[in-house]
């Protein structure tokens, strides 16, 4: 289905569908999930980031916008607050290994947890862009795993194709991520089944990060515990030590304040 003319205006009108957005403050901590959508012109980073909150496609994007969209979505049972952002786009330099990528674009990639980078299938220089654009994203995030999934959009044009399906699989195993090929124009559950997808890696990977503290906190509460009753036994032990010393018998110790170790645990 066509859904080209849904605009129903001239190339002035952007983004006729409105696109519900929550406020930044009505997010869950630890229950956000920030995702950065990266690529070079015109592969269709606004269109797949419509395509998969509105469901629609428009046909007519507003170049460079670097719009945040935020929106409430359901992984696993469990409500999350999703904030998407876009970028306008990065290129390679002359020489083919550095990127032209502003500043703003940079603050994203910093900001985020997780990484959409798109070519598109029928534009083979916007595919060799993203092997630089992911090593960029590693130099801001030097360790740790990068969620990612790489996206070749625009899987209508079959016959303009210029990157075989083989290609991007590839590239997505190199880059760590999975590779999915979608169409903004054509297909809602392809770029779905994309976005979702990512957004449980980020999950996933948060939660493997949350699990260490709590491990943490385990091992020195029960270090803590274990030298509370080391020095109630000692102290406990001088006690008796004392006694014989000073030659007091039982009968008077009984008089003093219960020094049982049971009672100093408690
Ligand atoms: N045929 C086709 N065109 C698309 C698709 N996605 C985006 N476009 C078109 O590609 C152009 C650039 O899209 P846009 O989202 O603005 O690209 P961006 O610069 O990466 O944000 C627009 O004319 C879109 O209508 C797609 O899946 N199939
Ligand atoms: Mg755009």
């Amino acid at each position: 289905m066509n859904m080209n003319n849904s605009s129903g205006g001239g190339s002035g009108n952007f983004l006729l569908v409105p696109i519900p957005e929550y406020p930044l403050l009505d997010c869950v901590p630890n229950k956000t999930v920030k995702i950065v959508v990266l690529g070079a012109s015109s592969v269709g980073k606004t269109a797949l980031i419509v395509r998969f909150l509105t469901k629609r496609f428009i046909g007519d994007y507003e170049a460079n916008t670097g719009a945040l969209y935020s929106r409430k979505v359901t992984l696993d049972g469990e409500e999350v607050s999703l904030q998407i952002q876009d970028t306008p786009c990065v290129a390679l330099q002359d020489d083919a290994d550095g990127l032209y990528c502003q500043e703003q674009i940079n603050r994203s990639i910093y900001w985020a947890d997780g990484y959409v980078l798109v070519f598109s299938i029928t534009d083979h220089s916007s595919y060799r862009t993203i092997q630089p654009l992911y090593q960029h994203v590693r130099r801001i995030h030097p360790s740790g795993n990068i969620p990612v999934i790489l996206v070749g959009n625009k899987s209508d044009l079959l016959r303009a194709r210029q990157v075989p399906v083989d290609e991007g699989e590839t590239l997505a195993a190199s880059v760590g991520g999975v590779y999915f090929e979608a169409s903004a124009r054509e297909n809602h559950e392809g770029v779905h089944a994309a976005f979702l997808h990512l957004c449980q890696e980020v999950r996933t990977s948060a939660c493997a990060f949350d699990t260490t503290p709590q491990t943490t906190d385990l091992s020195f509460n029960y270090y803590f515990y274990s030298l509370h009753v080391m020095v109630c036994l000692w102290f406990y032990r001088l006690i008796e030590l004392w006694e014989e010393l000073t030659g007091r018998n039982g009968e008077e110790a009984s008089t003093w304040p219960d020094l049982n170790p049971q009672t100093c645990r408690s």
